[in-house]
């Protein structure tokens, strides 16, 4: 009897020791279980609260086909300048993530054709950048016309003006360009900020350089509330024309 319940305990044992062996091997190789133990899966079961969360904010750029618009959304994207681009037919797109925000950089051509579609853009926008080639003075007229055009459709829209191409030698400088687009039209009305630069040789001379662009940009739309568009009210009084500034100065 007592044989009989020692084996009993024998094979009871041998049973349990067999059962966690197979359980060892199975926890270890069997592929569903390995696969969350590698480090690249690890996110999948994270906390929702931990997943990176973004708020999304974007700035249109608009401005005369050649003015620069694709140069600078590439300086701004990429902290690095390039010295030619191809025309852009249609959109161009970049994206910059900044301390919680993705901020969407679109520039919609600015060919005769595709202007008529840019007041379209305007609805979705946190800031307008319209920029200006300032070696173009045949056509300063024209981006005046089309700059005013699009404030009208969105007076509250804040506006960044950027000068650009001031590294040439036949660059207007930033108070003509004052002049010539009619800034102090609408001074008060809205947050504007007019800004030298250069897309290819930047800060350049007087201009600004993009890196402050950018730091300005970002800047703004941190204080964009909520995620109603275009519903910034011009309470920041930091957004004058920093012409404007420089002559009070
Ligand atoms: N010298 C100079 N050339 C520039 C500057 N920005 C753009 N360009 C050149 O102007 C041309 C048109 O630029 P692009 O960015 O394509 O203009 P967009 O049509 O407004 O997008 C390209 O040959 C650029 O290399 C600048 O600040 N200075
Ligand atoms: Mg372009």
């Amino acid at each position: 009897m007592a044989a009989l319940r020692n084996l009993s305990m024998v094979i009871g044992a041998a049973v349990a020791a067999l059962g966690s062996v197979l359980f060892i091997a199975w926890s270890r190789y069997m592929p569903g279980r390995r696969r969350y133990r590698r480090p690249g899966y690890q996110l999948e079961y994270s906390p929702l609260c931990t997943q990176p969360m973004y708020l999304d904010r974007q700035i249109l750029v608009l401005g005369l086909d050649g003015a620069g618009k694709s140069s600078i959304i590439h300086a701004l994207s990429t902290n690095t300048t390039r010295s030619s681009s191809a025309p852009t037919h249609g959109f161009n797109t970049a994206q910059i993530l900044s301390q919680g925000f993705r901020i969407e950089l679109l520039e919609v051509g600015g060919s005769q054709n595709l202007r008529t579609y840019w007041n379209q853009y305007l609805k979705n926008a946190h800031i307008m950048v319209f920029v200006v080639d300032s070696t173009d003075d045949k056509r300063l007229q024209l981006a005046r016309h089309e700059l005013h055009r699009l404030l009208e459709e969105a007076p509250e829209l804040p506006l960044m003006v950027l000068a650009n191409k001031q590294d040439c030698q036949s660059a207007i400088d930033i108070s003509a360009i004052h002049s010539e687009l009619s800034l102090h039209r609408i001074q008060g009305q809205r947050e504007v900020l007019l800004l030298a630069t250069s897309a290819v040789h930047d800060g350049v001379g007087q201009s600004t350089s993009l890196q402050t662009v950018r730091s300005l940009l970002e800047e703004r739309l941190h204080q964009v509330k909520g995620s109603q568009q275009n519903l910034i009210h011009l309470q920041n009084s930091c957004w004058q024309t920093s012409f404007e500034r420089e002559k009070s100065a």
